[in-house]
């Protein structure tokens, strides 16, 4: 049942049912969808995530604006709309404006996702890697807006990691300074997006699905900035990509950007891209293994969260 009607974001009644009920639901984001993998797979995976969410007990809530409207829960028509509409536009927190204005329909990142999941009262979101800080930042300032969304938002992000696309040194800093809090899901080694390992610490390190639930208790005890979560879980090493193979193909696909001029919001679409077809394939698997993990690990931290 639909309570105070939001004309911005609407929830599907099956999500308004469970946030009102307090049962666990699972934020999903929609740009790795339309923008982050190949299709046809990526409606394959969209539905397989909701699918891990379910099977652990909670209700998936995939988040995308359609015709201006933000909406938490998808149809599986409107799943396969964000899989597969031409140009379809991705959308961060700062487009959703427009977007509701104009009447636009887009997929959202990280940071529209996080902000819009917490409107709607989801608390709980699961991704692959994280936005940040990109190679070169020094010359082009770019910065995902993630970062800024994730300082300001009180959300838990289940990631594995930020993407290693990226300048991962210079994104955990700025993790720092905004005051996001940062722990490894049963690592202390900040994990590497398609691989278990980026080889940089990660200070605090948690155990169980009942651990990042009190970690959230705390942080609204605690009150002060309404700052993220994130949990940066691993992907198994044994799903991981070859090292040596995503040392390679990154290097390729970096000086490919460069040559080509890619910049903005398309240059992290460009770079997963060549890594799928630069490694046969494998970067996807890595990739995929490393969201299912983390929406499973997002269930699971939802029922926590559900029962004190
Ligand atoms: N994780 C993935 N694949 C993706 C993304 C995350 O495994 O495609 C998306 C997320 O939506 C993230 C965005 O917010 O990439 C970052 O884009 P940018 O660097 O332009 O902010
Ligand atoms: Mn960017």
């Amino acid at each position: 049942m639909r309570t105070a009607a939001d004309p911005l974001l609407q929830p599907s009644d099956e999500v308004a049912e469970a946030l009102s009920a307090g049962a666990p639901v699972v934020a999903l984001e929609s740009t790795i969808i339309s923008h982050g993998l190949p299709q046809p797979r990526n409606l394959e995976v969209a539905r397989e995530l909701e699918g891990i969410v379910r099977e652990a007990g909670a209700v998936p809530a995939t988040i995308a604006v359609l015709d201006g409207v933000a909406r938490a829960g998808l149809t599986d028509a409107e799943l396969e709309r964000v899989a597969s509409e031409p140009g379809l536009r991705k959308l961060g927190q700062r487009d959703l404006p427009m977007a509701a204005a104009l009447k636009a329909s887009g997929a959202t990142t990280v940071s529209a996702t996080s902000f819009l999941a917490a409107r709607a009262g989801i608390r709980v979101f699961a991704t692959g890697g994280l936005g940040g800080v990109h190679r070169g930042w020094t010359e082009d300032q770019d910065e995902s807006a993630d970062l800024g969304t994730l300082a300001g938002t009180r959300i838990t992000v289940v990631c594995a990691g930020v993407k290693s696309i990226l300048d991962v040194p210079a994104t955990l800093q700025r993790l720092e300074t905004r005051g996001v809090s940062v722990a490894g899901y049963r690592t202390d080694q900040f994990p590497g997006f398609y691989l278990h390992s980026s080889g940089l610490p990660v200070e605090w390190r948690v155990e169980t699905p009942e651990e990042v639930a009190d970690v959230m208790r705390a942080q609204d005890a605690f009150g002060g900035p309404e700052s993220a979560l994130i949990v940066a879980n691993p992907v198994p090493v044994d799903q991981q990509l070859d090292p040596a193979l995503h040392d390679r193909v990154l290097a390729e696909a970096l000086e490919a950007a460069a040559r080509d001029g890619v910049t903005g919001q398309a240059i992290t679409p460009f770079l997963l891209g060549y890594l799928v077809r630069g490694t046969g394939g494998a970067s996807l698997e890595a990739n995929l293994a490393a969201v299912r993990g983390n929406t499973a690990l997002a269930a699971r931290i939802a029922l926590a969260w559900s029962r004190p």
